[in-house]
C-alpha cells in the first residue's frame, strides 16, 4: 500500500490517525499543499481531483477519500474495531462522523478558505480555482460555535462520539477541534466533557503524529 499524505493539513491527519490505531505501518509519500504539489502533474496522475489524503491499496485501488480509506482498512484489518462491531453501531459510528464533518468540518474549511490570504483563489480544494466569498467565513464562524455545542450535548451524555467506545467519529471530531485554532476558535471554557474528551484523545500515540 500507499499513503499519500500532508503534515500540516486535517484530513491527511485523519487518516494518518485511524492507520496509526489499527497498528499499521504503511509507506507514505508527503505532499507539500504549502508549495502547491497537490497540483502537479505527478500527484494529479494520482488524485485528479488534487486532494489528500489518497491511499493506494495493494490491488492499486486508488482511494482518495477518508471515509472510503477508512472502510477499506477496516475490512481488511478488523481490529481494533473503529467503525462499530454491530449492525446498530456501525449505523452510529457513520452516523456521527457525517455529522462532525458536515457541522464541525465544512464550517471550520469554510471560515479559512474564504479569508486567509493563502487560500486566495483556492476557497475549494481540488483541481478548479474558486474565488473567496469572505460571506461564507461569518456564516462559518457562526457555525463552529453550534459544533462545540452539539459536541457538548453529545459528550455529556456519551463517553465518545458515537457511543461508549472510541471510533473514527473521535478522529474526525478531534483533529477538526484541533485544527479550529487556525482560526483562533477552542473548546469554550465552561464545555467541560468536551474538555476532558479532547484531552483523552490527545493523549493517544495516534494523536501525537
Ligand atoms: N473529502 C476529502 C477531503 C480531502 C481534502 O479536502 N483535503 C485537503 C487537505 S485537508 C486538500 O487536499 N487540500 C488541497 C488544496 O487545498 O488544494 C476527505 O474526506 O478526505
Amino acid at each position: 500500500m500507499l499513503f499519500y499524505d500532508c503534515a500540516t493539513a486535517p484530513n491527511p491527519r485523519r487518516a494518518r490517525m485511524f492507520i496509526a490505531e489499527k497498528g499499521l505501518d504503511i509507506e507514505t509519500r508527503q505532499i507539500s499543499i504549502a508549495k502547491g504539489e497537490q497540483l502537479s502533474g505527478a500527484f494529479k496522475a494520482v488524485n485528479p481531483n488534487a486532494t489528500i489524503p489518497v491511499l493506494v491499496t495493494n490491488e492499486g485501488t486508488v482511494l482518495t477519500e477518508n471515509l472510503g480509506i477508512a472502510a477499506y482498512l477496516e475490512a481488511r484489518c478488523p481490529e481494533p474495531p473503529l467503525m462499530g462491531r454491530t449492525a446498530d453501531e456501525k449505523g452510529l459510528v457513520l452516523m456521527w462522523n457525517s455529522l462532525v464533518e458536515q457541522q464541525g468540518g465544512m464550517p471550520i474549511a469554510e471560515t479559512l478558505r474564504n479569508t486567509h490570504p493563502a487560500f486566495a483563489d483556492r476557497a475549494i480544494p481540488g483541481p478548479v480555482n474558486h474565488a473567496q466569498i469572505p460571506e461564507l467565513a461569518q456564516r462559518g464562524a457562526v457555525r463552529v460555535g453550534l459544533f462545540f455545542d452539539l459536541l457538548e450535548t453529545r459528550l455529556s451524555e456519551s463517553a465518545y462520539i458515537a457511543g461508549p467506545d472510541f471510533t473514527l467519529a473521535d478522529i474526525s471530531a478531534f483533529v477538526f477541534v484541533d485544527f479550529a485554532r487556525v482560526i483562533k476558535a477552542r473548546i469554550p471554557q465552561e464545555n467541560s466533557a468536551t474538555l476532558a474528551w479532547f484531552e483523552g484523545i490527545g493523549s493517544r500515540p495516534s494523536a501525537q503524529l
